[in-house]
């Protein structure tokens, strides 16, 4: 996929990382073996339980059933507070380059040094069954099983927070989640709650914006970009500190959704994104995600003008470049859900030596609420011992027992300092790879206050703005109107208009318009800058791994199968639905496989649609009704549309961009590249407007 760094990836991506040795370890395959209770002991019987007589009750003395009962009954732990819904994977971390200069981070030192990673993606406001395409920011954590201990990036796909200081964070969650009085509605910010809160804190405009933006609707979690949104700090073997952010840059560009058709999605595939991935992954397509940082000078804090504390601003690319020093891979799919995926227990207070925090309020206040969340969701102090939190690196200290301790340590010493093992476990200096926290200088009164360098709220939401295309621009203002038109409360929408007339007049004007409010009276941000790497039209454009359902029927004709071949060699995968599962044949007989019948597939779970070429084929399809409406669904979503010959009658339009039409005794390989070029492209904007 990355032509640059593609054959280090080929030598790795089968490779078993230490961390795959280790969770060996404690992998169990029950297949061919017999089966025992949790004691070891081989039962005889796993339907009946133990009854005095046939028709007569159960018996206390089963004592088989009671501990398989028993078991079942405990098999729920609590789900996330926030980031219930998630889908993890294995993987690898490589540099490109030594960081050297800037972080003693022994994972950031040498190219040739392979990190083993799990990432887990999330939704944020949905229980652990909601659907996967709602409306929301999605979580993109990150456990890096160093050396020198885990390092976790705990980001999210969007650069910018909701709150400047984690005191509000129960606040906005609470507002953001299902309404407590009847627990409506399900994963979604369109309610009277998230809105009121978005209109008595307005720091989280610049954030809205994002989350208004198709941002929130990713296409897949591979076609997601991540931020660690924090600054953090690097810190050299010498002491010198920079300021740094981190990024995820996925290889395949940054695509979305588009509204309908998540909706459509959450009740066609709720699992679209998790089933993408372990899909990606199954078939060799392996993730992959390069690592950049921003980084500055800590003599540059105050050359700008934003606080590079404040979790709601970013730094524009066009003003402090992203340099990208490696690439992340994900190669491996979960053996176990819930012991892997569920059980990950991530923590920003998880770092190695040369990578530091900054005091960013948010942070801060981070730093505290992962490990305690892990007590009450992992039920104990002990989570660290679970196979997955594990660290490849040896764990050494006077920490003992509590809940489910698993460790058996030796010797009668659990203290330091101590004479009786020579004082072991002992620290380790600085200079000989021992964490020591930056000696930043930290002056002050003890205050409950918020830097006046905190207050614009609105200059950067305007520079989003005005960073998008018409077409982003248009559906940020959908997804406005929308989410109000579910505000029951009127007093609510007018302030969100009022509200948004501060980041943009036209903005707010077009929001108001359907919405029964008066349009806003202020005039809007002064702001005109613009930074065009916000805007996801600049994105990586390829075609790979992109689905396409192919409609055909018997009777197709010849091109179908070459075009089919060539779509498939530019890595595009290809779907035959058809009105019946089985098998169908060609004009000329040769025959392909049906993968979906009409009425289990839909244009929503795909990325394209190629109509088979073929008068029989044709009528075939023509059976189903339904066939006219999948293609049109599909041109609604401006996804590209290929027709071969008598195939494009079956399309809305009859031409338009992205839509590819071979007509009769035309060279399919030109037919082909034109549509592998109008996949590439993703959607076709046009369309609309
Ligand atoms: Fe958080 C989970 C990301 C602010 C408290 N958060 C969680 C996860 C991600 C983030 C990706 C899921 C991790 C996983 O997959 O297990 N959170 C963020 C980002 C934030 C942020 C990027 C802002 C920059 N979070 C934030 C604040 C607090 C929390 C301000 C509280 C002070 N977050 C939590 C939590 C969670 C969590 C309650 C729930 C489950 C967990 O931690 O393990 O502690």
């Amino acid at each position: 996929m990355d032509n640059s760094n593609s054959n280090s990836n080929a030598n790795n991506s089968n490779k078993k990382t230490s961390k795959d040795q280790q969770l060996e370890q404690f992998t169990v395959d029950n297949d061919g073996k017999n089966l025992t209770t949790n004691q070891g002991l081989t039962v005889s019987e796993d339907e009946h339980s133990l009854k005095a007589g046939e028709r007569g009750p159960t018996l206390m003395e089963d004592f088989h059933f009671r501990e398989k009962m028993t078991h079942f009954d405990h098999e729920r732990i609590p789900e996330r507070i926030v980031h219930a819904r998630g889908f993890g994977a294995h993987g690898y971390f490589q540099l490109y380059e030594s960081m050297k200069d800037y972080t003693k981070a022994k994972f950031l030192q040498d190219p040739s040094v392979v990190t083993p990673v799990f990432v887990r993606f999330s939704t944020v406001a949905g229980s652990r069954g909601s659907a996967d395409t709602v409306r929301d920011v999605r979580g993109f954590a990150t456990k890096f099983y160093t050396e020198e201990g885990n390092y976790d990036l705990v980001g999210n796909n969007m650069p910018v927070f909701f709150v400047q200081d984690a005191m509000k964070f129960p606040d906005f969650v609470h507002a953001v989640k299902p309404e407590p009085h009847n627990e409506i509605p399900q994963a979604q910010s369109a309610h009277d709650t998230f809105w009121d809160f978005v209109a008595n804190n307005t720091e989280s405009a610049h954030m809205v914006m994002w989350a208004m933006s198709d941002r929130s609707l990713p296409r897949s979690f591979r076609m997601m970009e991540g931020f660690g949104v924090h600054t953090f700090r690097f810190v050299n073997e010498e002491g010198k500190a920079h300021f740094v952010k981190f990024h995820w840059k996925p290889v395949l560009g940054t695509h979305s959704l588009v509204w309908d058709e998540t909706q459509k999605l959450a009740g066609k595939d709720p699992d679209f994104n998790r089933r993408d991935l372990w899909d990606a992954i199954d078939t060799g397509n392996y993730p992959e995600f390069e690592f950049g940082v921003q980084m500055i000078g800590e003599d540059e804090e105050f050359n700008f003008d934003f606080d590079i504390l404040d979790p709601t601003k970013i730094w524009p690319e066009e003003i402090i470049p992203v340099r990208i020093i490696g690439k992340m891979t994900l190669n491996r799919n979960t053996d176990n859900f819930f012991a892997e995926t569920e059980q990950i227990a991530f923590h920003p207070g998880h770092v190695v030596p040369g990578i530091d925090f900054t005091n960013d309020p948010l942070l801060q206040g981070r730093l505290f609420s992962y490990t305690d969340t892990q007590l009450s969701r992992l039920g104990g102090p002990n989570f660290h011992e679970i196979p997955i939190n594990r660290p490849i690196a040896p764990v050494h200290n006077n920490q003992r027992d509590g809940m489910h301790r698993m460790t058996i340590n030796k010797g009668p010493v659990s203290y330091h300092k101590n004479g009786i093992a020579g004082n072991t476990p002992k620290p380790v200096p600085a200079e000989r790879g021992g964490y020591e926290h930056y000696t930043e200088k930290v002056e002050g009164r003890k205050v409950q206050a918020r830097s006046d360098s905190f207050k614009d709220h609105f200059s950067q939401a305007a520079l989003f703005w005005n960073s998008m295309s018409e077409v982003e621009k248009q559906h940020i203002v959908s997804a406005f109107q929308f989410e109000l038109g579910k505000v029951q409360r009127k007093e609510i929408r007018q302030q969100i208009v009022d509200l948004f007339a501060n980041v943009d007049s036209e903005l707010a004007t077009r929001i108001s318009e359907g919405l029964g409010t008066i349009p806003p009276q202020t005039s809007g941000s002064a702001s005109k800058d613009s930074s065009p790497a916000l805007s996801m039209m600049n994105t990586v454009k390829l075609p790979l791994t992109r689905k396409v359902a192919v409609l055909a029927g018997n009777g197709f004709t010849d091109e179908l199968p070459f075009v089919l071949a060539q779509l498939q060699q530019a890595g595009i995968i290809t779907e035959v639905v058809s009105p019946k599962l089985g098998v169908i044949t060609g004009k000329s007989g040769g025959e392909l496989e049906v993968k979906h019948s009409l009425l289990g597939a839909d244009s929503v779970l795909f990325d394209a649609v190629l109509v088979a070429g073929g008068a029989l084929s044709v009528s075939e399809l023509l059976t189903e009704q339904k066939v006219l409406d999948f293609v049109k669904e599909a041109y609604q979503h401006f996804k590209p549309i290929a027709a071969i010959a008598e195939g494009m009658n079956l399309l809305p339009a009859a031409s338009g961009e992205g839509i590819v039409v071979a007509q009769e005794n035309e060279d399919p390989k030109l037919f082909g590249q034109a549509f592998i070029d109008a996949i590439a492209a993703h959607r076709h904007w046009s369309r609309t407007i």
